[in-house]
């Protein structure tokens, strides 16, 4: 298998697709030799049939909105691979979806499962309308219809999906009950529920609570102390939200945030209050992170991204190709010790390329946030047992599972020169397990 081989084919079968070619070119580049050892992988052309999505549904989801018109948006989900157990993976909902984005996140998530320990196959779905400004009743009416396209392809043993962006705890109840309604059954069919109804304790923490792990064991390889680390922290959702609220529990200081519109820089440190005016703002009153610099005086910068602020540790956590090489410079320049993602595919490759010719502490998100979608698997344990566990025993197994990561990582990725190449690590050590369950399993 020759790795420029395999993106020439994938980018003339499936051109104007530039965030899959991304996603997939990392990958098979960095399993490129091991793969070659394996002659019996290419007898079965196993790459082939590693990148190329399993299957792809997609549909015209209809809704009315408040006035009354009658709007289309597309639906999709594309179910990667069921190697290693049933498809699993996070519901987009934002203006910028499409098969390419959805295909890079899907592809992802595979290796992503595959780190986890966890039984879980690779998939990711999504749509391209857009919560922002919608009422409650709209996000309702929009989600219920999203499941009517849905329904039939999923089910607690064949695809089980959850949140990501635009997705979270409301918008995953309107669609579990949808899917109950239609189906017939009350079974873990999504993961990040309602804590009546199934959900796991920590599964709304877990990324943010897993990325701060994974750090944690990162820095312990150089022997770093978290404790009053400057923190720039990107996004203001669901995963940064938790990220802050764990370097604060462990004495470090976030100073960042951001949304679509801009950044606020907070050189106090985003306290355990401030942290919870951001919480009700985001999740409750849905506004814009610029109400934090006028709530708090403090600096807000719209049209930009944190990165050029200084920092000790950066932690992405909005979305993709969200640091670019200039940023990556920047941060470098400015003293950065550790980047750990929290986002999918934050940095792009040229960035990815400077955090680690500078010998960085650098984490892809793959490995760092896994901790969301590991809950996710526990989720799926609890509600097969039809039991549910404490939130101390769920948060002691995502600590298992992230430092289980990172010992994998380091297993496969540790150079001649002692500098541990996090993205290599999880990639074969993700792939490794995926070929094995594919090779087993015959010619599909
Ligand atoms: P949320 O919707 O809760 O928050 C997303 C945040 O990122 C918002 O602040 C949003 O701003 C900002 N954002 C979204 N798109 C863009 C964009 N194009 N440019 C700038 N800012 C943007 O999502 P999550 O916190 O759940 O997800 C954040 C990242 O983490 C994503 O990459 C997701 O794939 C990844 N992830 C999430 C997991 C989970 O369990 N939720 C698990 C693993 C990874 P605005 O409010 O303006 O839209
Ligand atoms: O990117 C991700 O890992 C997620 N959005 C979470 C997926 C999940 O199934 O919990």
């Amino acid at each position: 298998m020759k790795s420029s081989e395999v993106l020439d084919l994938l980018k003339r079968r499936f051109p104007n697709e530039p965030e899959y070619h991304q996603a997939v070119e990392e990958v098979v580049e960095s399993i490129e030799d091991v793969y070659n050892e394996h002659p019996e992988f290419e007898k079965a052309n196993l790459i082939e049939r590693l990148v190329i999505p399993d299957k792809i549904h997609s549909f015209r989801v209809t809704w009315i909105d408040d006035k009354g018109n009658v709007q289309t948006n597309m639906g999709y989900r594309v179910q990667h691979n069921n190697a290693i157990g049933p498809y699993k993976g996070g519901i987009r909902f934002h203006a910028s979806v499409s098969p390419s984005i959805l295909k890079f996140l899907a592809f992802e998530q595979t290796f992503k499962n595959a780190l986890t320990t966890l039984p879980m196959g690779g998939a990711k779905g999504g749509s391209d309308f857009s919560p922002r400004g919608k009422s409650d009743g709209e996000v309702m009416r929009f989600c219920q219809a999203f499941v009517e396209g849905l329904w039939r392809v999923i089910g607690p043993n064949t695809d089980v999906p959850a949140g990501d962006i635009g997705v979270g705890g409301r918008e995953v109840g309107y669609m579990f009950g949808k899917y109950k309604k239609l189906a017939e059954e009350f079974t873990g069919t999504f993961t990040g529920k309602g804590r009546e109804f199934g959900g796991s304790l920590i599964r709304p923490e877990a990324t943010g609570y897993g990325n701060v792990y994974f750090l944690l064991e990162m820095l312990k390889t150089r022997n770093i102390d978290i404790k009053g680390k400057k923190c720039l922290v990107s996004g203001s959702g669901n995963v940064a939200q938790y990220t802050c609220e764990k370097l604060l529990e462990l004495g470090a200081i976030p100073v960042t945030l951001s949304d679509s519109d801009g950044y606020i820089h907070d050189p106090d440190g985003i306290t355990k209050e401030k942290l919870e005016f951001v919480m009700e703002l985001k999740n409750l009153y849905r506004g814009r992170i610029r109400e934090y610099a006028e709530e708090y005086g403090c600096k807000y910068v719209p049209g930009a991204r944190p990165w050029a602020e200084k920092g000790d540790i950066a932690l992405p956590s909005a979305t993709q190709n969200e640091i670019d090489q200039t940023d990556a410079e920047t941060l470098v320049k400015n003293g950065v010790i550790a980047v750990s993602e929290g986002a999918n595919m934050p940095s792009t490759p040229e960035a990815i390329a400077v955090f680690q010719s500078n010998k960085i502490l650098y984490a892809p998100g793959k490995a760092a946030n896994a901790g969301g979608v590991s809950v996710s698997g526990l989720e799926m344990t609890q509600n097969s047992e039809r039991y549910s566990w404490s939130a101390e025993q769920v948060d002691e197994k995502l600590r298992w599972i992230m430092a289980n990561i990172h010992e994998n990582c380091v297993k496969y990725g540790k150079e001649g020169d002692g500098y541990v190449n996090y993205v290599k690590g999880a990639n074969i050590a993700g792939f490794m397990k995926v070929a094995k369950a594919m090779m087993g399993q015959g010619i599909l």
